[in-house]
């Protein structure tokens, strides 16, 4: 979280011109986070300023179909390589659930065919990883907002973690990933179930992957398995939100 608490100064400096700023935006109506009241409730406060003045609603760019690149590569695990996984696989996945608890009214488990059932979005992105190495492709799957939507996520929760199928490094620690929920709410948010236009392949993360635009590669977990929506990140393995945020001190918002 080192860049949101960093950007808290200059949040400050700014904060007195914040009301004239606010009353200038009818963005801001549409989004239900502000419709909730959230915006000044205290602790909330410094967040949502900081969502304002660093444009976090914006979209990210998308691309054109001839832009798209003809090789997009896979990184981190590429397998789960679970005897678990390996069923799934086997199985094209038709026992695949993934449920969506913790601070939700109707905890809910979505099967692959009820996900591809939903509206889906499709978007061609720019995926950009921080060993260097970028790649365009187009993604298609059902926004997050609709799943939690569905589930009834709480007004309590601020967080959204995904827990992925697959373990990583000699401790073997299991991947995982959050986001906030001005990024679980963005329309470009989406639970990816095809790349380029076919089924997510094992390499990409099959059967559902997320996508954040706007967002380092690192934050795209692949294999999800749960969804939880929290309060907070503290109790979640290493308590920094994420597995490279964990072992290798990676920012957690990983802002483009
Ligand atoms: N579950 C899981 N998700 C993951 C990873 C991983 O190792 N496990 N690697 C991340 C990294 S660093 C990148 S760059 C992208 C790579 O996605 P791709 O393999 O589809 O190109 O997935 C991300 N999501
Ligand atoms: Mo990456």
């Amino acid at each position: 979280m080192s860049k949101l608490i960093t950007r808290r100064g200059l949040v400050g400096a700014f904060a007195a011109g914040a009301g004239s700023l606010l009353a200038g935006c009818d963005r801001l109506g549409d989004d239900p986070t502000f419709r909730k009241g959230l915006l000044f409730r205290g602790d909330d406060w410094n967040r949502s300023l900081q969502r304002l003045l660093s444009n976090r609603d914006a979209p990210a760019r998308e691309y054109r179909p001839d832009q798209m690149s003809p090789v997009f590569r896979t990184n981190g695990t590429r397998d789960p390589g679970t005897p678990d996984y390996a069923a799934h696989v086997a199985s094209n996945f038709v026992d695949w659930r993934i449920p969506v608890d913790g601070l939700v009214n109707r905890p809910t488990a979505f099967s692959v065919a009820q996900l591809r059932s939903m509206p889906l979005r499709a978007q061609i992105t720019r995926h950009d990883c921080v060993e260097g190495w970028s790649a365009i492709g187009k993604w298609t799957g059902p926004r997050l907002a609709t799943l939690l939507d569905v589930a009834g996520v709480k007004d309590s929760a601020r967080y959204i973690v995904f827990h992925c199928a697959d373990r990583l490094g000699r401790a073997r620690r299991p991947y995982y990933e959050s986001i906030d929920m001005v990024d679980a709410l963005h329309p470009q948010t989406i639970l990816a179930l095809a790349l380029n236009d076919r089924a997510l392949s094992v390499g990409h993360g099959a059967p559902v992957r997320l996508r954040v635009e706007r967002q380092l590669g690192y934050k795209h977990a692949k294999y999800v398995q749960r969804i939880e929506a929290v309060a907070s990140l503290d109790g979640i393995a290493g308590g920094k939100g994420g597995y490279w945020e964990d072992v290798a001190d990676y920012d957690w918002y990983a802002g483009i």
